[in-house]
C-alpha cells in the first residue's frame, strides 16, 4: 500500500507492528495439529485468562471461530436466534445453513441489539412439530449498525432467557475489545454470561491473521474437532500466534485513539453538503455516512483523492479507523471529503 493512500475500508488492513515481526522471528515453534505448538498454546492460555474462561482455540479467521462455535453448540436442524443484520448471517456466505445445517430465526433491531423480550418470544421449544432453539447468537460491537456497543444490561437479560430455556449464548466478539475499551471495562466483564466468544486479532488489534474462540474446556474440545474438520488445523502456527500475543499485550488500550479519530471524522463530515452522520452510532472505530443519492460516485471520487472506503449499502459509506491511520491521515481524509463534496454538490 502506498503511503499516500488512506485505507479506511476496514481495520483488517492493519500491518503488523515492529514488535510483531520480532515476535514472529523469536517464537518457539512446534506442530499444533500434533498438539505441541508452545506459542499457540501460550496465546490460547492468555486468551482464556483475559476472558475468564477455561479454554481457547486459535483459528485462522473470525468466520471460522463463529462457525465452529455454532457447530459445537448445535445439532443439524437446531435453531439459532440471531439479529437480522449480524455478520454470521450477512457476511458468512450461508455457512450456518451449509456447514452446520442450522435454522436461523432472525430478530430485527434498531441498533444491532435484539430486544430481549423479542428474543424470548422467538424461542422455539423442541417438539414433534417444531425444531428446538439451541443458541442465542450476539455481536458486540455490531458491524452493520456502525460499531455500536451492546447496552450493558442486555447480556444479563439474554442470560436469564438462555437459562430459562436451556440455551447457549455465542458472542461474535470480532471487535469486543473495542467495546471493552470504549466502556473502560475489562473484556471479561463485558462478555460475562456468554458460553463462547470469538474475537479477532486481525482487526483493530493489528495482527496479520487470526482469531480465537474461548469457552469451557468441553466446548473448546468439540470446537477443535470442528476446526480440523474444516481444514483449519495449522502446523507451525506459532508464527502467527506470536503476533496475537503482542496484540493482547500491547494493542488493546490504543483502540481508544481510533475511537477518538472516528468521532473527529464524523463531526467534520457531518458538516458537509450531501453527507450526514448519525452521531449516536459513532461509539467505537466506525463511521457510517449517509449519502444523498447513491454512494458509488462519492466512493469513486474519494478514491481519486487517495481515500479508500466501502459501501455497506448503496447509499452509505463506511469508514473504519485503525492503527495505521494517524492524525495527519484523518486531516487529509477530511480534506478529501470536503473536495469531493464541493465537486459533487457544487458548493464552494
Ligand atoms: N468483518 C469484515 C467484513 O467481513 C465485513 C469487516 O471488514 O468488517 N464478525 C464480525 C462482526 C466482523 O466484522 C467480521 C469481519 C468477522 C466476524 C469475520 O472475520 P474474518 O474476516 O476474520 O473471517
Amino acid at each position: 500500500m502506498s503511503d499516500s493512500i488512506i485505507d479506511l475500508r476496514s481495520d483488517t488492513v492493519t500491518r503488523p507492528t515492529p514488535e510483531m515481526y520480532r515476535a514472529m522471528v523469536e517464537a518457539p515453534l512446534g506442530d499444533d495439529v500434533l498438539g505441541d505448538e508452545p506459542t499457540v498454546a501460550a496465546l490460547e492460555a492468555l486468551s482464556a485468562e483475559r476472558f475468564g474462561m477455561d479454554a481457547a482455540v486459535f483459528v485462522p479467521s473470525g468466520t471460522m471461530g463463529n462457525q465452529i462455535a455454532i457447530a459445537a453448540h448445535t445439532r443439524p436442524g437446531d435453531v439459532i436466534i440471531i439479529e437480522e443484520e449480524a455478520h454470521v448471517l450477512y457476511y458468512e456466505v450461508g455457512a450456518p445453513a451449509i456447514l452446520n445445517g442450522v435454522m436461523t430465526r432472525t430478530v430485527a433491531s434498531q441498533s444491532g441489539f435484539m430486544d430481549p423480550e423479542l428474543v424470548e418470544r422467538a424461542v422455539m421449544k423442541r417438539s414433534l412439530h417444531t425444531p428446538g432453539t439451541a443458541v442465542i447468537c450476539l455481536e458486540n460491537t455490531h458491524n452493520r449498525a456502525g460499531g455500536t456497543i451492546m447496552p450493558p444490561d442486555y447480556l444479563g437479560a439474554y442470560r436469564q432467557i438462555a437459562d430459562r430455556h436451556g440455551l447457549k449464548i455465542h458472542l461474535d466478539g470480532a471487535r469486543v475489545f473495542n467495546a471493552a475499551v470504549a466502556q473502560g471495562k475489562p473484556v471479561s466483564e463485558v462478555t460475562r454470561g456468554c458460553d463462547s466468544i470469538s474475537f479477532c486479532l486481525s482487526k483493530g488489534l493489528a495482527s496479520p491473521v487470526g482469531s480465537v474462540l474461548v469457552g469451557s474446556s468441553e466446548l473448546i474440545d468439540r470446537a477443535r474437532i470442528w476446526r480440523k474438520r474444516l481444514g483449519g488445523g495449522m502446523r507451525q502456527a506459532g508464527i502467527l500466534a506470536a503476533c496475537g500475543i503482542v496484540s493482547l499485550n500491547q494493542m488493546v488500550d490504543r483502540l481508544a485513539d481510533d475511537h477518538g479519530r472516528a468521532r473527529q471524522i464524523a463531526e467534520a463530515v457531518d458538516q458537509l453538503p450531501g453527507l450526514t452522520v448519525d452521531h449516536e452510532t459513532v461509539q467505537t472505530n466506525m463511521v457510517l455516512i449517509q449519502t444523498v443519492g447513491p454512494s458509488a460516485p462519492w466512493l469513486d471520487a474519494l478514491r481519486e483523492h487517495g481515500v479508500w472506503a466501502l459501501p455497506p449499502s448503496p447509499d452509505r459509506i463506511r469508514l473504519v479507523l485503525h492503527k495505521d491511520i494517524d492524525d495527519d491521515a484523518v486531516h487529509r481524509a477530511v480534506g478529501a471529503f470536503k473536495a469531493v463534496a464541493d465537486q459533487l454538490m457544487g458548493v464552494a
